[in-house]
Formats: structure tokens, sequence, C-alpha cells
């Protein structure tokens, strides 16, 4: 089974179902495709129908998209638990990784970075909060401390234990991170949201892609 994916420093949708894969135990090999090269889309083009990374090469078959990887692990490590059992939790945990997957444009296109910058490790920037970024934050922010509040008694993930809705969450942790956002600014009176970002930021399977990520782009 071989995972591809864009470069580390840079591929927030790759970091999504590694998260997942390592969550499962899954062994897997990687493919790195540097991103943002000229050769970049011939280099993709090799593995992926849509032209995008990630895509699992499985079975004799590629499934590409984060969140068809992340449908596709959750049938083949049922053991994983990668949604939460509770039925209730699970629709919203659908809910909230799918419109992570979909939405939140301002989020991506507004704290994003150029070729020669990352949103991973030490690292910080400012970005300008116009109307359609403080609608997107504000909008998380609700959404974590809502699930976190409702669902979130078992651990410290947004439904306790670590699922699915947390992989697709962690690249927000990075850009908030990274461009200094402050979630008490929008919404986030008692800090929930925030302490939720910092989990996922302190979380093993993360810090391991961070390092790698560092260490890819000569800066470990
Ligand atoms: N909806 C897709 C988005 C994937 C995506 O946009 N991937 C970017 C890299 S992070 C890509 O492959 N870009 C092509 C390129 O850089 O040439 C998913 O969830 O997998």
């Amino acid at each position: 089974m071989q995972l591809v994916i864009g470069n580390k420093a840079y591929s927030t949708w790759s970091l999504r179902p590694w998260l997942v894969l390592k969550r499962c135990g899954a062994a897997f090999d990687e493919i790195v495709v540097p991103l943002n090269q000229p050769d970049t889309a011939a280099r993709i083009a090799e593995h992926s129908p849509s032209g995008l990374v990630p895509a699992l090469k499985v079975d004799g078959e590629v499934v590409w998209d984060s969140m068809a990887i992340a449908v596709w692990a959750a049938e083949r490590y049922p053991e994983a638990r990668l949604w939460p059992t509770d039925a209730h939790a699970r629709w919203l945990a659908r809910s909230a990784a799918c419109e992570m997957h979909g939405g939140f444009t301002a989020l991506r296109t507004v704290c994003s970075t150029g070729p020669q910058h990352w949103m991973i490790g030490p690292d910080r920037a400012t970005a300008p909060v116009d109307a359609g970024l403080e609608k997107d934050v504000r909008r998380l922010v609700t959404l974590w401390r809502e699930l976190r509040a409702r669902f979130g008694a078992a651990g410290p993930y947004l439904f306790g234990e670590w699922s699915v809705p947390d992989a697709f969450f962690t690249p927000a942790a990075c850009r908030f991170r990274h461009f200094q956002i402050d979630l008490a600014a929008h919404g986030d009176a008692d800090g929930a949201a925030q302490a939720y970002a910092d989990v996922l930021l302190a979380q093993p399977d993360f810090l391991q892609w961070e390092a790698e990520a560092l260490a890819d782009a000569g800066r470990a």
C-alpha cells in the first residue's frame, strides 16, 4: 500500500489521510511528489487520476481525495474506530469533517503561504483579518466549542477519542498558530477552542509529520 503525498512542508491535504492511516497502524509506503515544481503535475499524473494528491494505491486501485481515503480506512480498519461509536456523535463527526473538507475557503486562501514558506514549525506570520476570514474563524470556534462541550468528555479530541474530524481540523490549527489568530477575539471566551487546537498540534503523529517536514525542508 502506498500513499502518494505532496512534500510535507506544503501539503496540508496530504497530512489528513496520513494522520488517519497512522491512527490505524497501517503499514504503508510514501511516494512524495515535491509540489510547486515544473514537473509536479506530470509526476502526480503518474499516480492520481484527479491530478491531485493525496491518493492511496491499494489492492490494484487508486483511491483519491483525502476524504475518500479516510472513508476507505474506516472500512478497512474498523478496530481503529475512526468515527465515533455513538450514532449521534458519528453523524455530526461526518458533518464536521465534510464541512472542513468542502469549505472554509477564506481561511484556506487568506491564511496560506507561498512556496518558500510553510505552516509547519516555528515560523510565524500575520494575515489580514477580513470579513471572510472573520466568518470562517468564528464558525470554526463555534463548531469546536459546541462539539467539545457535547461529546468531548472521554478525551481531549473533538469527540473525546481521536477521530477523522481531528485529522481534517489539524491543518486549521496549523493556520491559526502560524498566522497568530487569537481565537478569544472570535468567540472562544474560555479558551476551549484554543485548548483543542493545542491538543491537535501536540498529537504524536502530527509531531512526527512536522519533524519530517522540517527535515525535508532542511530546517531540522
Ligand atoms: N479535495 C482534495 C484536494 C487535494 C489538493 O488540492 N491537493 C493539492 C496539494 S495540497 C494538489 O495536489 N495540487 C496539485 C499541484 O500542486 O500541482 C483532497 O481532499 O484530497
